[in-house]
């Protein structure tokens, strides 16, 4: 049984300092019941407490630590790119190879500006589709999160397109007036939109692969019909792959699924924990961007040597070969295993995978194919599940509405410990 004694000493003094005693709210882990453990340092598959306690980590930074924690090949960069200074807000050569990077392994960008997060980049693409129709609204899909730019924090609908309520104080309605929401893999619920009111809608925004309400895949056909509706609307399409990104694989969703987006929305990976977000597409259209377009966006960090070199030393080591298919065994045997215990010890959960990432959906039997769906969820019982595998020393995300990464450092006795963790945790479930 693991103490906390140094984590709750932590924690009582960031509540003083920090609203909530966190810098981003779910590592607060008051979802899960229970106070947040503080990490002190990190390596490989592995992540260890201030109080010594160590655990096989599964948040993995919410995705960017794809190759494990402390990566040789990672760190290397990072020390030989400190040695030359740590921003000059000039131009440098690593954005330009980080660019050259992005633009030869994501299938659909010919240009890509980077900045730095995932809020960035998808503010940034919302405001270029805007200025490049001409047009105001966007489609987003309840469920799917985009960052905390204020266009995006609407309140989940009601199943009918809804024009968005501010699903946050400090959001104006006018500036969520021209957010439209509908239920994910509603295809029908689009068309509507599009007939009702096709010709404003600057672009429709989606995660192509579901990870904020949980993994949730899209069902057949409903990416290819988004891509026919907005291309016959005038419409841009825009990934939001600051998830599946180098996740899916090399090219992400938009290669696993064959599907070309207009507009790419890229984070947490390619900047291998450093902050670095990128948004990129059609040159036509990238080309409205200031400083060659009249679109404003600008960043003082953006393309940083430190966070460049960080991405850059991360995107070349998965461009090898055999890597994704090395995600996508570890990913497939830990999950069958998971379900395995889960039905012997007759705990009701749904377990959806997409490659190396996946949720346990808890007190479901049917598949989650939409906010709803994932709104249904135990989320008591995921807490339990949550304090259990943590006391088993097993670090999963503290919401039930995320997802759980495996990453290369993930190796089959990681895997084999993790399965023989979930055992006991599982056992103690079932009381
Ligand atoms: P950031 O601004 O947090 O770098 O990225 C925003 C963002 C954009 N798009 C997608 C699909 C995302 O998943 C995110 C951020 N993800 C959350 C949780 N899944 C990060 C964790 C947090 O908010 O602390």
């Amino acid at each position: 049984m693991h103490h906390h004694i140094l984590s709750k000493a932590y924690f009582r003094r960031s509540q003083g300092v920090i609203p909530g005693g966190v810098n981003s709210p779910v590592r607060a882990c008051k979802s899960v019941g229970c106070d947040p453990v503080f990490i002190d340092r990190a390596l490989g598959p592995y992540i260890f407490d201030v109080d010594g306690n160590s655990y096989v980590d599964y948040v993995c930074s919410w995705g960017p630590m794809i190759l494990g924690h402390a990566h040789s090949e990672v760190s290397a960069a990072v020390a030989e790119a400190l040695e030359g200074g740590t921003s000059f807000g000039a131009p440098t050569w690593r954005e330009v190879a980080l660019a050259e990077k992005i633009v030869n392994l994501v299938p659909s960008i010919e240009q890509v500006r980077l900045v730095s997060s995932g809020t960035e980049a998808t503010m940034s693409a919302i405001r270029l589709a805007r200025g490049y129709t001409g047009r105001k609204k966007i489609l987003k899909f309840d469920g799917c999160y985009h960052g905390h730019a204020d266009s995006f924090l609407v309140k989940a609908g009601s199943g009918v397109a809804t024009l968005g309520i501010p699903g946050s104080p400090g959001v104006p309605e006018d500036i969520v007036a021209n957010t439209l929401a509908v239920p994910y893999n509603d295809l029908e619920a689009v068309r509507q939109v599009f007939e009702r009111e096709g010709a404003d809608i600057a672009a429709v925004i989606l995660e192509p692969v579901a990870a904020n309400m949980g993994v949730v895949p899209p069902g057949e056909g409903f990416l290819q019909g988004l891509r026919q509706l907005t291309s016959d609307n005038g419409a841009l399409l825009i990934f939001d792959e600051v998830i599946t990104g180098f996740r899916l694989a090399l090219g992400g969703a938009q290669e696993y699924f064959g599907i070309t987006p207009d507009l790419t929305c890229l984070g947490k990976i390619i900047g291998g924990g450093l902050p670095v977000g990128a948004y990129g597409g059609r040159r036509d259209i990238m080309e409205h961007i200031a400083p060659v377009g009249p679109v404003y966006q600008a960043g003082t960090l953006s393309g940083n040597p430190l966070a460049t070199a960080a991405g850059l030393a991360t995107l070349e080591a998965l461009d090898r070969p055999g890597i994704y298919e090395a995600l996508e065994q570890r990913a497939q045997v830990l999950v069958a295993g998971l379900n395995d215990i889960a039905s012997r010890y007759g705990i009701r959960c749904i377990i959806q995978r997409m490659g190396s990432m996946f949720t346990c959906f808890f007190g479901l039997d049917n598949p989650v194919k939409d906010f709803k769906g994932a709104s249904s969820a135990d989320t008591d019982a995921y807490g339990r599940y949550f304090r259990a595998m943590l006391d088993e020393g097993i670090y999963i995300a503290p919401s039930q509405f995320e997802a759980a990464f495996v990453s290369l450092a993930h190796t089959w006795d990681v895997i084999d410990e993790t399965l023989a963790a979930a055992e006991s945790a599982f056992k103690t479930l079932a009381g």
